[in-house]
């Protein structure tokens, strides 16, 4: 059972800020499809909530050094 979500994810300048929030998300277990879009400020995520929480995805791009929030 996937579900998708979009942050909303300020303090990215360039294109490998970009990479670097795509392979971390990538590199979690339960998240199936990862993409950050830089000039959108987003990064959309397809992952299974019996595996994942929220929360732990926000974690992980907050330790990047990056502000997030969820968008929807
Ligand atoms: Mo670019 Mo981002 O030189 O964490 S990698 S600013």
């Amino acid at each position: 059972p996937a579900e998708n979500l979009v942050f909303k994810i300020s303090g990215m300048s360039c294109a490998a800020c970009a990479r670097r929030i795509e392979k971390a998300l990538s590199g979690i277990e339960g998240i199936a499809e990862a993409g950050v879009n830089l000039a959108a400020e987003t990064a959309s995520v397809k992952y299974d909530p019996n595996s994942v929480t929220v929360e732990q995805m926000m974690d992980r791009i907050k330790k990047l050094g990056f502000e997030v929030v969820t968008e929807k």
